[in-house]
This record gives C-alpha cells, structure tokens and sequence, in this order.
C-alpha cells in the first residue's frame, strides 16, 4: 500500500489531492500548522467521504521553517511519495514578509529534500513551482524551456526550490520532481487570491449583501485551470518512470476583467464599463459603481502574462484539463450562491 506525505494538506491543493489519494487507496498523512483558530477548514469534510478514515488520513503537526519537525515526520512515516504543496503561497504577500517567504517557500524545499537524502534516498518528491518563476515572461507560451525571470519574492524563493530540486536529483540520484504549474482556482480558493476575490463578491453583490468590489490590476492576464485538474497532473509526475521537470496549463489566457465579466454574466448581473486607470469602474443597472481600482492592491512589480504550454505533459503523462474557464466559474459561482443561501 502506497503511503503520501502532503505539506501543505490544509491549502486548496492539499483537499483535492488528499481525496485524489484517498480515491486511489493512498494511506495519507498530512502535516497541519498549529494555528490559533482552526485552519482545517478545507479538510474537516474528507473524514466524511466513503473513502476516508482515521486511519488512512492521519493528520500531524509540523512546519516546513522547523527542520527537526520534517525530518523526525519523514523518519517515523517513511512514506512513499512527499508532495511539498506547503508555501506562502500569496505573490503580493510576499513583499510584505519577504525573509518569511524565502524560509517557508525555498528552504522548506530543501530541508525535505535533505531529509530525503539522509533518511531514504529511495522516497519520491514533488516540488510545487509556478509559473509566477517566468514572471517578465522571454517566451511566448511558456514551457519547459523558458527562461524564468522572477518578480517577487515568492516567485524568487520559487525559483530556488526548482534549482535545488533539480541539484538534488542530479546530485544523489533521486526521484525529485518539479511541477510548474500556471494559476488553479476551485471553490476552495483562498478568499485573497483574485478569481475568489471576484466571484465571491459579484455573488454578494447581486444578493445584495455587499455593495463594493476593490481590485488592483485588472489587466494583467493569467491562464486560469481547476485545481481537481492540477492534483491529478501532481500525481501522474510521480508515477512516471523518472524525474522531470513539467508545465501544466491550459494554454488558454484571460485578462482579471474579461474574468469579472465572465463571472457577472455567469449570475446575470449586469455590468458595464466606464473611465480609465485608477477612475476605471464597473457600474450596474441601476448605475451605482460595483468595481472600483484602488493602489493599494498593486504590487510593486507585476507579472503582466501569463500562458503556458503543456505540450510535453500531454503528450508524455497524456494529462489535459478536463475543465475550461466556464466549468471553473459554473463551479465557484455555485459554491458561492450555495454559500449566501445557507446564510438566509
Ligand atoms: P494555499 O491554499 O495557500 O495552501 C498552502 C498550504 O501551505 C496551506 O496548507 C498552508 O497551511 C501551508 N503552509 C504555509 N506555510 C507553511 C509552513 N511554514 N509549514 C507548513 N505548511 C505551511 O496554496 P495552494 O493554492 O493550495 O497551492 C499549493 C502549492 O502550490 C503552494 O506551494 C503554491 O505556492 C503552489 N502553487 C499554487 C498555484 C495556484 O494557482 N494555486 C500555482 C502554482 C504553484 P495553512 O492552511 O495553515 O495556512
Ligand atoms: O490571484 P492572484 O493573487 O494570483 P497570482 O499572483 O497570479 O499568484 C497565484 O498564482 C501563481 C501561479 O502563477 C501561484 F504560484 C501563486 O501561489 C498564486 O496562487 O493575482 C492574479 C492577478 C495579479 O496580476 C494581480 O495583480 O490579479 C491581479 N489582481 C488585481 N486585483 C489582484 C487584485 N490580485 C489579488 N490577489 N487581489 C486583487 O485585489
């Protein structure tokens, strides 16, 4: 029986790629940060799931800055694969606690990866990198072979876990792999991050429980998949017959506001446009302003692009996204809508 170890069980990924796991028979351990107030939020409902009990999903503490946790955790589990998802996983974030983000997002990689080394060079790894690291993009699309060019800190701290991923492999022979994954978004989004950001306040709005949305940028451009999508390609990385490096996308890019307006018209809630820069605003019917631009959701350098190629995974680990732009903002609205009735 395979056993998983999942940093970052709590996040977005860790949920679906727990149940993944599960799905497939996986024992799976996942290490939680101790929190003031609870953060297993995303994760409390798996025990629910048919395929899932105490004993196959086991939950620990640990903290990928606390070498001596992920050593001993690795040591007493031995498990067969690690997935490292665990990371300050927020770009505009990053500029804030820089020195914390390079701790958690670049030495977590190696304290794991040197774990690996010392206690079974035989354990297989999955490095969670981004496509954040091509950032001032020098190709277009982005594949495997674009040169990366980070524009933040977590986009640098990821840059260093890919490298080091990469050395390690090339170093003492294991199985370490690098996925490179363009922005996934599901219902399990964190509230931060935009596409959640936007849904979650459109569905409000047209229920009349929130009058306003603030944005930054709207006209940088990413390439948008599900994330039950993106587990999947993590997994089939690690069943390949040797380490690589692999981008996933969709290959498919939309701009921040031709999001929004996909979203309004996904719930019917009419919108239209008026102004520039910082006086660019959304308006409704009734001509109140719904979407307004504020500095302060700038970043100090923004990466503008973003549209990858994941030819190699298609046609190597026959990986494609099942879900396209409309399926991801059919799911998220529902989830939310959902949300807001529950609330009545
Ligand atoms: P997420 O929702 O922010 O989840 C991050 C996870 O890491 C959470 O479980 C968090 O715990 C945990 N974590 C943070 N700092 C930690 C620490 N010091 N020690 C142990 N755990 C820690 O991120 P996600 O969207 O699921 O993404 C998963 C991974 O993929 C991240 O590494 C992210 O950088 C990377 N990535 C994401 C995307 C995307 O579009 N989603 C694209 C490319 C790469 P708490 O719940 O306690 O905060
Ligand atoms: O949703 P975002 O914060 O995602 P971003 O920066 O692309 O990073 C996400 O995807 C990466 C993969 O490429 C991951 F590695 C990373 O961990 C994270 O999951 O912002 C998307 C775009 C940016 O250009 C941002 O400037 O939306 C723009 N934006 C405009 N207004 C905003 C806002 N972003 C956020 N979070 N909040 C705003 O109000």
């Amino acid at each position: 029986m395979k056993k998983a170890l999942i940093f970052g069980v709590t996040g977005q990924d860790g949920s679906y790629l727990s149940r993944l796991l599960l799905k497939k028979k996986y024992i799976v351990h996942g290490v939680i940060r101790r929190s003031s107030s609870i953060n297993t939020r995303r994760i409390d409902d798996i025990y629910q799931e048919p395929f899932a009990q105490k004993k196959n999903f086991i939950l620990h503490f640990g903290d990928v800055t606390d070498g001596t946790s992920v050593n001993d955790l690795i040591y007493k589990i031995n498990p067969t694969e690690i997935y490292n998802l665990a990371a300050q996983s927020h770009v505009a974030v990053s500029f804030n606690i820089p020195e914390y983000t390079t701790n958690a997002d670049a030495l977590g990689a190696l304290r794991i990866l040197d774990s690996i080394v010392k206690i079974n060079p035989k354990i297989k790894y999955y490095q969670a990198g981004s496509s954040e690291m091509f950032g001032k993009v020098q190709t277009f699309p982005q594949n495997e072979s674009t040169p990366f060019y980070p524009r933040s800190p977590y986009a640098v701290s990821k840059v260093y876990a890919h490298w080091i991923t990469v050395n390690y492999r090339e170093s003492y022979n294991i199985f370490a792999s690098n996925g490179i994954l363009f922005n996934h978004e599901s219902p399990l989004r964190g509230e931060t991050f935009v596409t959640k950001k936007i849904v979650k306040a459109l569905c409000r709005i047209k229920n009349n429980k929130q009058k306003k949305l603030y944005l930054g940028n709207i006209y940088a451009k990413r390439d948008w998949g599900h994330a039950q999508d993106y587990v999947l390609a993590m997994w089939k990385i690690l069943q390949y017959k040797k380490p690589d490096d692999w981008v996933i996308s969709t290959g498919k890019q939309y701009s921040v506001k031709q999001f929004i307006n996909l979203v309004a018209k996904k719930i019917r809630l009419k919108i239209f446009w008026k102004g520039k820069g910082l006086n660019e605003k959304a308006y409704s019917e009734k001509n109140e302003p719904i979407v307004e631009i504020k500095k302060r959701y700038f970043r100090p350098a923004e990466v503008d692009n973003l549209k990858g190629s994941s030819q190699k995974a298609k046609k190597i680990l026959k990986w494609k996204p099942s879900k396209d732009i409309n399926d991801l903002i059919h799911d998220m609205t529902e989830y939310e809508l959902n949300e807001i009735s529950n609330e009545k």
